[in-house]
């Protein structure tokens, strides 16, 4: 691909607004965030949203509320999270997918998350796969482990393609618990992939630049942000995400492969036109 999409994700679940306070926690700095982050080169946002308190939150009316707010103020692709946090029940999250994003995040398989368990039995990732196709909502396949690209296999061979055709996985390396976030686990993970499928890379914390470094070279995309890493060198916190998607594209547009627009990116993950 002569282009890199750039996928930023900028609040995750698990931090809190006291430990990192450039998190983006509330619609206005989200929204604020979003801006940033296109201005920089992301043609993706992956949403998690939080409460009047900050807390993580899968409230469908704010979840209604922010793919409206995103779209109103950015040419952004909306991917909200199904995933949400270790705590959501399933019914939760089979409910995001009513607030009606471009795509959603679909995570292929249960994996151990630190000292937690983050639950994705196949009886929840077929319905949710399903609901997806019946809704034409883009799923990113998530990745965080090689038996996830077993089931992402098992997925598509017993329901067919997802909605616009396009399978577009993320490799999220370096979870505790999950796969490593290292080159020789990115290339076994981009082998196993279903043939035609395309994929981007994020690595948690440390592993960051030699995950994107890794995806680079291997003709991946990008997804970077402050769900994933809260560090932007030793000892020097990130100050905004759009710092980590500048980064990104720096790194893509040397590789000579420039950030995509969110146009491109939309045809290129074909998901339709707003
Ligand atoms: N917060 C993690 C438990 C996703 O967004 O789909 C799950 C997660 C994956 O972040
Ligand atoms: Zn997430």
């Amino acid at each position: 691909m002569a282009q890199t999409l750039i996928t930023v994700a900028p609040t995750g679940a698990e931090t809190d607004k006291a430990a990192a306070p450039a998190l983006p926690v509330t619609l206005e700095e989200l929204v604020r965030t979003a801006k940033e982050c296109e201005a920089a080169g992301a043609a993706v946002i992956h949403v998690h949203i939080r409460d009047e308190h900050a807390r993580p939150t899968l409230d469908g009316t704010r979840l209604a509320d922010t793919v409206a707010a995103l779209h109103e103020a950015t040419s952004l692709i909306v991917q909200l999270s199904t995933g949400g946090a270790v705590t959501d029940p399933f019914d939760a999250r089979l409910a995001v997918l009513d607030a009606a994003p471009d795509a959603c995040s679909l995570t292929c398989g249960t994996v151990n998350f630190g000292n937690d368990v983050f639950m994705n039995p196949w009886d929840f990732v077929k319905d949710l796969y399903q609901l997806t196709r019946e809704r034409g909502i883009a799923p990113e396949f998530e990745l965080f482990d090689l038996g996830q690209v077993a089931t992402l296999h098992r997925l598509l061979n017993e329901f067919g393609p997802p909605a616009g055709g396009h399978v577009h996985c993320d490799l999220v390396m370096g979870v505790p618990g999950g796969m490593a976030g290292d080159l020789p686990t990115l290339a076994a993970a981009v082998a196993a992939l279903p043939e035609g499928a395309t994929w981007s890379a994020t690595g948690i914390g440390r592993t960051s630049l030699p995950v994107m470094y890794s995806a680079l070279a291997a003709g991946g995309h990008l997804r970077v942000g402050m769900e994933d890493t809260l560090t932007y060198a030793k000892g020097r916190p990130v100050t905004a995400n759009a710092e980590l998607v500048a980064r990104a594209a720096q790194l893509a547009e040397i590789a000579q492969r420039p950030p995509m627009t969110p146009g491109q990116a939309r045809e290129y993950l074909a998901i339709p036109a707003r």
